[in-house]
């Protein structure tokens, strides 16, 4: 079984993170909310605190911590902003990690050590207008002429589409194979023929900038295929799997934010001739709330754990990301209801809390694709 007994650096990485997201992010999370506004600096400090390349060895530029570590970091910084995880999850658990297993020497010398050492953020691009939960039904093309590849096509839902450096693109290079047919390029802002959109106007992680990103005759070198013969759909199933785990820690941090800031209210706030955390039903709010997400935690704390031990973590992973969205979900709309009228207006956080929650049930791969995984799991399983 997995143990709950966090070394030194575990705790101290935890440590490190809540104290950056109370003393560096709380003070903008509302106008950045409000402006859909990027949070670059505190990406760019995050990024030179060795955040953005936490799981990628020391030889690589990176910090060479386990994901437990890395699922702390992500709590503590989803609690007060999640947007700003949304980076931190694609770039440690996606891009990263498939530079890190797929990628030659000497892409990961060009790639991934600038995104290991914060200097770059990278983006994952598999989703398009007609490729969501159906991932294998991907339109964009890359066909091979000569030394080069030349890429056409649309993604969208591109998280930090427009603020990012490096792009893994996924493509169909030979339809006759449908998924055998798919391969990764990686792809750099600025190539020309590749333009990300106009960010989507959404109701949460606004901060956050999500976009499509166009590809009209792009030509890159042989160099910028990662994995090749096929491979690219299975690389990003896998590397899925992984992501699946930030984006449950992100929910706990989202979940865990709401509550702590409903405990203290119910403290403060005044009603019948005591502090409302007095009233039963407001406890038992509090305390389902605090189960939940006690249990979600335990799920991601196993799935991480797994994933550290060379274990198979799918199962895992896919229950952590299915119940830790729902509970962010619920947690957040009871949250509101603790701060009543305060908890509709934007100065009290959980009405931004609840907007933010939403997405988690949907991106990297939704509540109803987590069941289909589960399930199949299961009946390898019995
Ligand atoms: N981990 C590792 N490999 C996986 C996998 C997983 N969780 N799920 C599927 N695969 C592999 C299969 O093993 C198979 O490989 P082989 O052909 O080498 O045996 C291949 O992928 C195709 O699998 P399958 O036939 O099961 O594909 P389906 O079309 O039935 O779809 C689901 C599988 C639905 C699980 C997949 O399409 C999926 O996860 N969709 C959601 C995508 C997603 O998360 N999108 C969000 C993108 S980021 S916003």
């Amino acid at each position: 079984m997995f143990s709950l007994d966090y070394d030194e650096i575990q705790l101290q990485i935890k440590e490190t993170a809540r104290k950056f997201a109370e003393e560096e992010i709380l003070p903008g999370v509302i106008e950045r909310d409000k402006n859909a506004e990027f949070p670059r600096e505190i990406l760019t400090k995050l990024g030179e605190l060795g955040f953005l390349g936490m799981m990628v060895s020391p030889e690589w530029g990176g910090s060479g911590l386990d994901t437990v570590s890395y699922v702390l970091a992500i709590e503590e910084i989803a609690k007060v902003e999640p947007a700003v995880t949304i980076v931190l999850s694609v770039q440690n658990s996606l891009v990263n990690w498939i530079l890190t297993h797929y990628a030659s020497d000497g892409q990961k010398e060009k790639f991934l050590k600038p995104l290991a050492e914060g200097k770059a953020i990278g983006v994952f691009c598999l989703s398009e207008p007609e490729a969501g939960s159906d991932a294998t039904r991907q339109n964009t093309t890359a066909e091979k002429q000569g030394d080069s590849w030349v890429l056409n096509g649309m993604k969208n839902w591109v998280s930090t589409g427009k603020n990012a450096d490096f792009y893994l693109v996924f493509a169909q290079t030979n339809k006759a194979l449908r998924h055998k047919g798919i391969d990764c390029f990686i792809i750099e802002k600025g190539t020309p023929g590749f333009e990300p959109g106009k960010p989507e106007d959404k109701m949460g992680m606004r901060a956050s900038d999500t976009t499509t990103v166009s590809l009209e005759n792009v030509k890159i070198p042989d160099t910028q295929l990662i994995g090749g013969a096929g491979s690219g759909f299975n690389i990003a199933m896998e590397a899925l799997n992984g992501g699946r785990i930030g984006i449950a820690a992100q929910a706990v941090g989202i979940a865990q934010g709401a509550l702590e800031l409903s405990i203290k209210y119910a403290k403060e706030r005044q009603a019948f001739g005591k502090p409302i955390i007095e009233h039963q039903m407001i406890q038992q709010k509090l305390a389902q709330m605090s189960a939940k997400i006690d249990a979600a935690r335990l799920l991601v704390h196993k799935a991480a754990y797994l994933k550290d031990t060379g274990q198979n973590f799918v199962l895992a992973s896919a229950e952590a990301k299915l119940y830790a969205s729902a509970v962010a979900n619920e947690v957040t709309r009871e949250a509101l209801q603790v701060h009543g009228g305060y908890g509709y207006v934007r100065e009290y956080h959980v009405e931004r809390m609840m907007r933010d929650a939403k997405v988690t049930e949907i991106y990297e791969g939704t509540s109803e694709i987590q069941q289909i995984v589960i399930t199949r799991e299961l009946m390898k399983k019995y």
